[in-house]
């Protein structure tokens, strides 16, 4: 499982996750599409496979990446185990190879939670569950094309080589896992299943007409600073959610979530490190010059860093859904989608009897209420993410105190800003006050980033491309990718 303190630690790019246990299944690169799930022995799969992959390149290259590069310094999933299971070389980015895995285990597996528990995991689809899981599988599938969708543009402001590298290590993972759902799709739901691949390359970020399934991943990725918050706040969610979905009873589902978690804790490496790189700077310089107003000194001032992470953060806890869900409910009971840790908590695993609180708005206060755990699933795995978003802000606050700062970046209320669940249509504040809508109007410019605080990042937001350059609004990193110099040229053109 990939821990949520691993990315704190330093560039572990090999993937902290600890493997299962079993023999290392080495990937067969001969195929068209790589893959460790025997694609070669079914032909209709592969041909159906090999007549989306024309498209998803059409789509790579119409919405992936805009800025034209010759190679790219890139890791490659190859295999599967605890020896190694990435390559990494020079790479066209076009010709990367976009391989289908699962996670491999010896013991067959019994489903941990609900009302199928103690049974052996499923092999196949459930009839009874087929459009569950299918739903589930393409809320999953839709958020991975969206964010190269939403990170597009970024490389014509980037703000170092190596920063480059690591947005494209995080594109064509999120590429590779749309194909982890896609296979799911073509694999296991037939004719549906194609026709939502399909979707899944036809709806965009964005789009008026046809938008990505959830808010956060129509918004846009407008500069650096937001694409650290999203990969710190919005990719977590992402590990919580296949966390989440590692534990369901649908056993093809599960090897996969395991597998693209290893993946993921390079994302989390990239958003924490890559924050906490521009908080180094901006405290710094906060120091030096005894002034919050430190654009013209060329660095972001910290009360505009803590308004992105506001906006990114309460973007972010809407992924998780209302707090009480009927949907999640049926999951968790019918054994689809578990709980984070499933297998290490002390219960029962049922759930029936059990209660949660939840947070209400109720005659103009926050208070909780009652209801069966069960409803309370969102909430419980939200709960959960919190704290481990409150990690990595302890680690930056520790930067911003060896600066010698009292400033402290904080996480706002869980009801600010929020479009979706309990505290939808009221006005919170960061500080959990629940205000009038005057009030509200009164203070968002504080609270959230203004049209010019993102017209001056953006003024911010030039391109280095030297080698070992690094733009003046963050610090360089400690370490290069892979063990190799800071100063490695990681990107050619
Ligand atoms: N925006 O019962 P409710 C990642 C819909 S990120 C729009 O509260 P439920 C990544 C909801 O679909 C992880 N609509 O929700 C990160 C439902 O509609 P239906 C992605 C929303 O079902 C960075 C209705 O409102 N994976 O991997 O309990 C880069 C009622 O809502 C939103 C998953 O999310 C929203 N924010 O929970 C790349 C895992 N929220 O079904 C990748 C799979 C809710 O009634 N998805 N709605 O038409 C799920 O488990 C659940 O669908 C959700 C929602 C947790 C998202």
């Amino acid at each position: 499982m990939t821990d949520g303190d691993t990315d704190l630690s330093g560039p572990d790019l090999t993937g902290p996750a600890p493997a299962p246990d079993g023999p290392v299944s080495v990937v067969d690169y001969s195929e068209r599409i790589p893959n460790n799930v025997g694609l070669a022995a079914d032909r209709r799969l592969q041909r159906a496979l090999e007549a989306w992959q024309p498209r998803f390149l059409d789509w790579w290259g119409a919405l992936g990446p805009s800025l034209p590069t010759r190679d790219v310094y890139l890791r490659t999933a190859v295999a599967i185990g605890r020896d190694g299971w990435a390559s990494w070389s020079r790479v066209p980015m076009e010709q990367y190879r976009w391989g289908i895995f699962l996670s491999e285990r010896d013991e067959p597996r019994q489903i941990a939670f609900g009302k199928h528990k103690g049974e052996p995991a499923w092999a196949q689809v459930p009839g009874e569950y087929r459009s569950e899981l299918r739903r589930l599988i393409v809320v999953q599938g839709d958020t991975e094309p969206a964010s190269v969708e939403q990170q597009r543009h970024l490389g014509a402001t980037a703000p170092s080589l190596y920063d480059l590298r690591n947005l494209f290590q995080v594109n064509v993972e999120e590429g590779r896992h749309l194909w982890a759902m896609v296979y799911l799709l073509h694999a296991y739901f037939g004719r549906d299943g194609r026709e939502e691949a399909e979707q899944l390359l036809h709806r965009h970020s964005g789009h008026p007409d046809s938008p990505r399934i959830l808010g956060a991943f129509n918004e846009e990725t407008t500069d650096w600073l937001s694409f650290f918050m999203f990969t710190y706040f919005t990719d977590r969610d992402g590990k919580y959610q296949l966390g989440t979905l590692k534990e369901s009873g649908f056993d093809p589902l599960s090897r996969t979530c395991e597998f693209m978690l290893r993946e993921e804790a390079h994302h989390m490496f990239v958003g924490t490190t890559g924050v906490q790189r521009v908080v180094q700077r901006s405290a710094a310089v906060t120091a030096e010059h005894g002034t919050d107003d430190i654009w013209r000194h060329g660095a972001i001032p910290l009360p505009v860093i803590q308004k992105y992470l506001n906006q990114h953060y309460s973007l972010s806890l809407d992924l998780f859904g209302s707090e009480t869900s009927s949907n999640a409910a049926a999951y968790f009971t019918a054994g689809l989608k578990g709980r984070w840790m499933e297998t290490r908590r002390h219960d029962d695993h049922l759930l029936t009897d059990a209660t949660a609180r939840i947070p209400v708005v109720d005659d103009g206060q926050i208070s909780t209420r009652t209801v069966p755990a069960l409803t309370a699933l969102n909430l419980d795995l939200r709960d959960e993410y919190v704290a481990d978003c409150e990690r990595g802000l302890r680690k930056w606050n520790g930067d911003l105190a060896k600066a010698g700062l009292d400033w402290r970046l904080t996480l706002p209320h869980v009801g600010f800003n929020r479009q979706v669940g309990a505290f939808t249509g009221h006005c919170i504040s960061p500080a959990g006050e629940l205000i009038g809508a005057d009030d509200w109007a009164g203070h968002a410019a504080g609270w959230l980033p203004t049209a010019d605080d993102r017209a001056q990042v953006a003024a911010l937001m030039t391109p280095h491309y030297e080698a070992g350059d690094f733009a003046g609004w963050l610090a360089p990193p400690p370490t290069g990718i892979n063990d190799l110099p800071v100063e490695y040229d990681y990107v050619r053109f």
